[in-house]
């Protein structure tokens, strides 16, 4: 059987420095069944250039798709994922550019979607366990529990890590509609597109909890150069509330249908 190949958006808003155009291509060849699609969200430095030149080494299996004014991460990875969907590719997910998720974690990714023909949407969720390097640094590990409860709470859903930059989705009618309007939060749009599908799903008659799976990573480092800082998880706070209003009321209705 033909296994789907599966295409890798990367977000990068000023990363000339902090991109390593090698460990890409390292994972391209590590990875004969995935494709990357560069999202430039304009970029200040020479961003635009590394990308360039990297995509010159493997054009088959690289695209560069350049935004011309930034509009955060979630409308780069949007952009990038319907570009995706729309030149064919049935797997797509997103990566972030620092690689604090490392390619060699993928493989696993891949495994469930290929496994699991319901499974649409596939997490990785970084759980401190024992034998594991996941290296938050600890104030980042606190807030990220206590928020990622209160989204479990919202979406009826035990998911334990909404944000980490790794993720990978089967493209569904489904999918391709959720990425179809603008998100509304720009710090925290993975939430938001998870209750965008948990909310298409219930509205399918389909149980939310069997088509997402997380994927505990056996490696996440945090990369220094994170332009996320304390002003950000303010906002993101409020961001939740304001997805809450905006999402919270159906959601809770179709669970008690
Ligand atoms: N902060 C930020 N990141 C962007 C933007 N547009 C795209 N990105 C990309 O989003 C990804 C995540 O950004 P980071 O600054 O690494 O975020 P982080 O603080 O490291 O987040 P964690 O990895 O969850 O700790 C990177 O690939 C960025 O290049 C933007 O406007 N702002
Ligand atoms: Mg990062």
């Amino acid at each position: 059987m033909v296994r789907p190949r599966v295409t890798l958006v990367v977000p990068c808003y000023d990363e000339e420095r902090r991109l390593r155009p090698e460990a890409f291509l390292e994972a391209l060849e590590a990875h004969p069944r995935l494709d990357l699609c560069f999202v430039d969200d304009g970029s200040r430095d020479g961003t635009r250039q590394v990308l360039e030149a990297l995509r010159a080494r493997a054009s088959d299996r690289i695209r560069v798709l350049a935004l011309e004014q930034n509009g955060g991460k979630a409308e780069a990875v949007r952009q990038g994922v319907l570009a995706s969907i729309a030149a064919g590719d049935s797997l797509v997910g997103y990566w972030d550019a620092d690689l604090a998720t490392p390619f060699s974690e993928l493989p696993a990714f891949i495994e469930v979607l290929d496994r699991e023909p319901d499974v649409d949407v596939v997490l990785g969720s970084r759980v401190k366990l024992l034998g594991r390097e996941v290296e938050r640094r600890f104030h980042r590990h606190v807030y990220g529990r206590a928020f990622a409860t209160v989204v479990s709470l919202m979406l009826g859903l035990p998911v334990y890590d909404t944000q980490c930059g790794a993720k990978v989705l089967r493209s569904t009618p489904t999918l391709r509609a959720a990425f179809e309007a603008r998100f509304q939060s720009r710090w925290i749009f993975d939430v938001e597109l998870l209750m965008r599908l948990v909310g298409a799903w219930q509205g399918e008659g389909l149980e939310p909890a069997r088509k997402v799976v997380e994927v505990p990573l056996r490696v996440w480092t945090d990369v220094p150069g994170s332009k996320v800082g304390v002003r950000d998880a303010i906002r993101a706070g409020v961001e939740l509330a304001e997805l809450g209003r905006r999402y919270g009321a159906p959601l809770r209705a179709a669970r008690r249908s």
